[in-house]
């Protein structure tokens, strides 16, 4: 039994590397595992499940082949692909998950997360993500023509680049409190999130016990993925694309 997690992909058209790696892992890696889970950021932008690019449909495809083999899939929104909707995961054969969602790895409650909404120290961030989740708004755009949303996704990544261009480190990273914050309203020692790019094993103190949290890596040089197994301490591994 084995469960696999991935999250920060950013899978795009001008990555072709980073989508045939992804392949060979569901062919190689992921073969015969008994769940999937993707944390988020799986796509580097998305504007609606009926922009159907070659692209997604080639991942749907590759996803629902994989759980017609036995692999149940799991998917969750990153702050870049929040607009994934019910359609996209009936295609690919997916169960979307809220962020958060705990669940039961083997015995052990594990809190799973994007990760972007720890980031509380980047205000002006949080705002921005409380709008973009609000599902009147999402509704509003997700009504508007495809051109429309495709220039407004252009303009979103330029004004984000250039924002984060100027924020420290340290902002852009998790807030420790609002980790532990988390955990306990959880009630959870274990925690496993992607977004920050900083693959990662951490022990902390939650719920007046020792804890964890496992960050998972993007796919920008590497594959990073988290082999858990019964009885076993999670494994953090990765591979060059
Ligand atoms: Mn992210």
């Amino acid at each position: 039994m084995t469960t696999l997690f991935i999250s920060d992909l950013h899978l795009e058209e001008s990555r072709p590397d980073i989508t045939e790696a992804f392949l060979r892992f569901l062919d190689e890696t992921a073969s015969g595992v008994e769940k999937l889970y993707i944390l988020g950021d799986f796509f580097e932008a998305w504007i609606g499940d009926d922009e159907r690019t070659p692209l997604q449909e080639q991942v749907a495809t590759a996803l629902r082949k994989q759980r017609d083999s036995g692999t149940d899939i799991f998917l969750m929104h990153g702050n870049r692909d929040f607009l994934i909707g019910q359609d996209f995961c009936d295609r690919a054969g997916a169960t979307l998950l809220d962020d958060p969602t705990v669940v039961d790895l083997y015995g052990t409650p594990t809190l799973l997360m994007h990760g972007d909404s720890l980031c509380t120290a980047d205000l002006e961030y949080q705002k921005f993500r409380a709008n973009m989740r609000n599902p009147q708004w999402q509704q509003m755009i997700l009504q508007r023509p495809l051109e429309d949303r495709q220039q407004m996704a252009r303009q979103l990544r330029e004004i984000s680049m250039a924002k984060n261009q100027g924020k420290e480190e340290t902002i852009m990273d998790v807030t420790p409190e609002e980790v532990v914050r988390a955990m306990e309203a959880h009630g959870v020692q274990r925690l496993i999130h992607g977004h920050t790019h900083r693959p990662a094993e951490h022990q902390l103190e939650a719920n007046n016990q020792p804890a964890k949290r496992i960050v998972l890596g993007d796919w920008h040089t590497h594959l990073w993925w988290l082999t858990v197994r019964p009885g076993e301490e999670p494994v953090l591994q990765k591979q060059p694309l």
